[in-house]
């Protein structure tokens, strides 16, 4: 097996410590008398980075020599966390890192903390990508992630009296994980005309002309595999003014403000973060970013497949371009006319090309979700590819016409351009066009867009298209970095970790579920892990709670389809019932601690609401002294992936409550479970496989199914719609100003008592609130809630994110993992 230290690595705890003050002597230019944790960072973070670029070079050079199929990941979004703990535990030499930096006087926790999260994702979507970066070269598939480096990432929020704030993230100001290619430059074009050139037999060709230039300037991060050599490169472009800095002319008349205006617009491009999930609004920068990302990408893909001078048709063969989504749709359209215009290859060939190697995974069925462009705005900034759009769009539908003659109204469903007003590019439509398989991201979302969104493809182009590949996680972040003493005790039990690279050993846990020591142990970690929590809780609100009430968590984007609102309409009705009771009734009930954490986008009125209630409810409760510990409500400011390594661990119950057929899979829902925490759920999303494979005895199922929705949102409008007696209870309190003025909240109420509640929030209620009860019940046996976790556990080897990408390559991309030759 290949060693990490017999490569290269520290030599021991002395190498290191060598390495760090060498590194805080010269490259920083400091003593080490006045080392603080922020040079102390830097220093850790450049020793090993240097054993980083050992393997990244020669990981490289082997992909180049050995020229098989690579992937390419193409994502907006690539929500990596912190780096500094990946890369130790990666590479095998945390423990070194530590018992050095002990020695010079600092705690390793200390150190890994000032590292700023790279967060340059809004949520599941780019957390996905970081995580499939991670199997990709933990299984040493050859395969490169392509993205935009964003100045600022998702904005920092605070609460300030108990409403979001968003501040800007400006993440750069050090970063030891970057490599800027200052020689690897691509000249991007927008604007500008389309003109027809006659060429030899009366072949035309389009000449896209004039308009501006932007600068793609490469920057590469590595992506270390886990106890492999194997270490990929990530490529994230940030956008340059092309030509000179500024326009001496007007800076010579004197207009010095205007001289710098072209350089600040190109830098603008890659910015910004849009702060969206599951949102998308037509903005002319957002569609900018999209082309300048995916056409840099492109260019690059192509020279590297040209050095090879491979025949054009054994593109496919080479690469396998994977879309994230449809936000690098025109990657589709790009290729067409690279191969067209520049390549010179005809319309047909091309196609055949483009299409074998595209793949699309659809992320989501929310209609407010799916991208669509302006014909116009398109025009304006690509009039290249929307001649080409409007071709792929006219060959598709004359194949659509003749498969289905009688059907006039299908072209219309299909078409990719919407004749609405004004028209519409649909992206989604083209993505599916373009690429030769879809995929959604777990059973029952793969089938809903097979039912729904993209019923009449699956007409056109057959089943076979369309193919399902359920989400996972990678445990080596979500485990092992996160929950390093639970990792160490499971290594401890079933020989080894092993399990870190093949999730599916976790089964031999299974016959430890009635072992009463192991069972202690268990839930020795646990109680160490909300210890942790509780101090972040401490520092963050300045609220007490006691680690040994039940943990109930809710983190992720706040969203009404992801029903944070029913949650603390839930909490309401638990604190009314706790002050209904007598003192000595009291006394009988468990103790509970709800923990909220996401952010809102901040143009989403409503998902502000939200915070602004949760806040308002835990002001409330949280100084009741007839509550005391019994119920206490936090919502934990700027949830972030570093915030969600502690969090995690430290749940005894997570809330995964989308109203049914929306959540397209979840992935925090299987980070709680693999760390040893119970879900409560609904039947949506990666929480219905979750349930097949672990047992329907170990997760708390409610509410209504998404072959229901329908009819009950029908009847919202046009029949009858009873609210729940409790939920009632729960309004009036809010009306009657509990928790603020009168009023406050009067929009949320409406939204279900007279909006339609399309959510379904009244209808969920009820079993909701019931289902509450049988956790609080289940959680009073310690001994069977503790088994069922450790069943749990033994039971979500499915769920690692190295089984998803072995199904990707093996269904989608037809790539296999190739290891780096020592
Ligand atoms: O597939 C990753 C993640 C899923 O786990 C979530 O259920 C889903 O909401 C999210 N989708 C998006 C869609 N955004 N866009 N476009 O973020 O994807």
């Amino acid at each position: 097996a290949w060693k990490r230290a017999q490569a290269k690595g520290f030599s021991g705890k002395d190498g290191f410590e060598k390495e760090l003050v060498r590194h805080v002597e010269t490259t920083l230019a400091r003593s080490m008398f006045n080392c603080d944790e922020k040079a102390a960072y830097s220093a850790t973070s450049l020793a090993f980075r240097d054993q980083l670029i050992l393997d990244w070079n020669r990981t490289q050079q082997n992909q180049t020599y050995r020229d098989s199929k690579r992937v390419y990941y193409l994502s907006l979004e690539f929500l990596m966390g912190r780096a500094l703990d990946n890369a130790m535990l990666n590479i095998g030499q945390k423990d070194i890192a530590k018992a050095g930096l002990s020695e010079l006087g600092f705690r390793i926790e200390d150190i890994i903390g000032q590292e700023n999260d790279a967060a340059l994702g809004n949520g599941g979507l780019g957390r996905l990508a970081a995580c499939f970066l991670d199997s990709l070269a933990s299984l040493d598939f050859h395969a490169w992630g392509y993205g935009l480096r964003y100045r600022y990432g998702i904005f920092k929020q605070e609460i300030i009296d108990g409403y979001q704030v968003e501040v800007p993230d400006y993440w750069l100001d050090f970063n030891p994980w970057e490599f800027p290619r200052h020689d690897v430059t691509v000249d991007i074009q927008f604007f500008g005309n389309v003109r027809k050139e006659a060429k030899e037999q009366g072949k035309e060709v389009a000449i896209w002309e004039g308009g501006e230039i932007v600068q793609a300037v490469a920057y590469d991060v590595p992506i270390p595999g886990y106890n492999t050599p194997t270490t990929n490169n990530l490529r994230l472009w940030s956008s340059k003014a092309s030509g000179g800095e500024f326009d001496f002319q007007k800076f010579n008349n004197g207009d010095y403000e205007s001289s710098v205006a072209d350089q600040q617009r190109a830098e603008t491009i890659s910015a910004v973060l849009y702060p969206n999930d599951n949102l998308e609004r037509g903005k002319e920068l957002r569609l900018k970013q999209q082309y300048f990302w995916v056409a840099a990408s492109l260019h690059d893909i192509v020279r590297r497949f040209k050095k090879s001078k491979r025949d054009w048709k054994q593109f496919p063969d080479q690469v396998a371009i994977q879309l994230n989504d449809t936000h690098p749709t025109l990657a589709i359209v790009e290729l067409q006319r690279i191969l067209v215009d520049i390549e010179g290859l005809k319309w047909e060939e091309a196609w055949d090309i483009v299409t074998s190697t595209f793949g699309y995974t659809n992320h989501t069925v929310l209609p407010e979700a799916l991208e669509k462009w302006p014909v116009g705005l398109v025009q304006h900034l690509l009039p290249r590819h929307l001649q080409i759009i409007y071709d792929i769009n006219l060959y598709f539908l004359q194949q659509v016409e003749k498969q289905f003659p009688d059907d006039r109204d299908i072209l219309r469903r299909v078409s990719i351009i919407e004749e609405s007003q004004p028209k519409m590019v649909r992206m989604a439509y083209l993505a599916i066009v373009g690429s030769h398989k879809v995929n959604g991201v777990a059973e029952l979302h793969s089938d809903l867009i097979k039912t729904t969104i993209f019923k009449d493809f699956v007409e056109i182009y057959g089943p076979d298209k369309f193919t399902n590949v359920t989400n996972g996680i990678t445990p080596r972040r979500w485990l092992h970095q996160a929950n390093p003493r639970l990792s160490e005790l499971i290594a401890s039990k079933i020989g080894g970790n092993d399990f870190l690279k093949d999730l599916t050993k976790l089964n031999k846990l299974e016959s430890l579920a009635e072992d009463k020591e192991f069972r202690k142990e268990w839930s020795e970690i646990k109680y160490a892990n909300k210890v942790r929590l509780a101090k972040l809780i401490k520092e963050l609100t300045g609220v007490t709670v006691n680690p040994a009430a039940l943990f109930d968590i809710q983190v992720k984007r706040i969203h009404e389809y992801k029903r944070q609102q029913l949650n603390i309409f839930g909490v309401i009705h638990r604190y009314l019932t706790l002050k209904a009771m007598s003192s000595e009734e009291r006394k009988k009930q468990l103790p509970r601690v709800s923990v909220f954490g996401g952010k809102a986008a901040p143009g989403y009125w409503m998902a502000k609401q939200i915070i602004h209630l949760i806040n308002a409810v835990g002001s409330v409760v949280n100084n009741d002294a007839d509550i005391g510990d019994l119920l206490k409500v936090i919502f934990l400011p700027d949830y972030n992936v570093s915030k969600a390594e502690i969090i995690t661990p430290a749940s005894d119950i997570s809330e995964h409550i989308s109203t049914a057929g929306t959540e397209a899979s979840g992935t925090s829902n299987m980070k709680f479970v693999l760390n040893g925490g119970l879900i409560i759920g609904t039947c949506d999303g990666a929480n219905i496989e979750i349930t097949r494979e672990i047992g329907d005895n170990n997760i708390f199922l409610f509410g209504n199914l998404s072959e229901d929705v329908e009819d009950l949102r029908h009847a919202h409008n046009y029949g009858s719609h009873t609210i729940d007696p409790d939920l009632n209870r729960v309004f009036d309190e809010m009306e009657k100003g509990t928790f603020g003025t009168p009023h406050d909240f009067s929009g949320m109420v409406a939204a279900v008592r007279h909006h339609g509640d399309y959510y379904l929030v009244s209808d969920d209620f009820h079993s909701y609130i019931e289902t509450h009860k049988l956790v609080d019940e289940a959680y009073r046996n310690q001994d069977e809630w503790v088994a069922k976790c450790i069943v749990a556990v033994a039971r979500m080897g499915f769920f690692s994110s190295d089984r998803c990408i072995n199904e990707y390559a093996e269904s989608i991309w037809n790539v296999e993992p190739l290891a780096v030759k020592s």
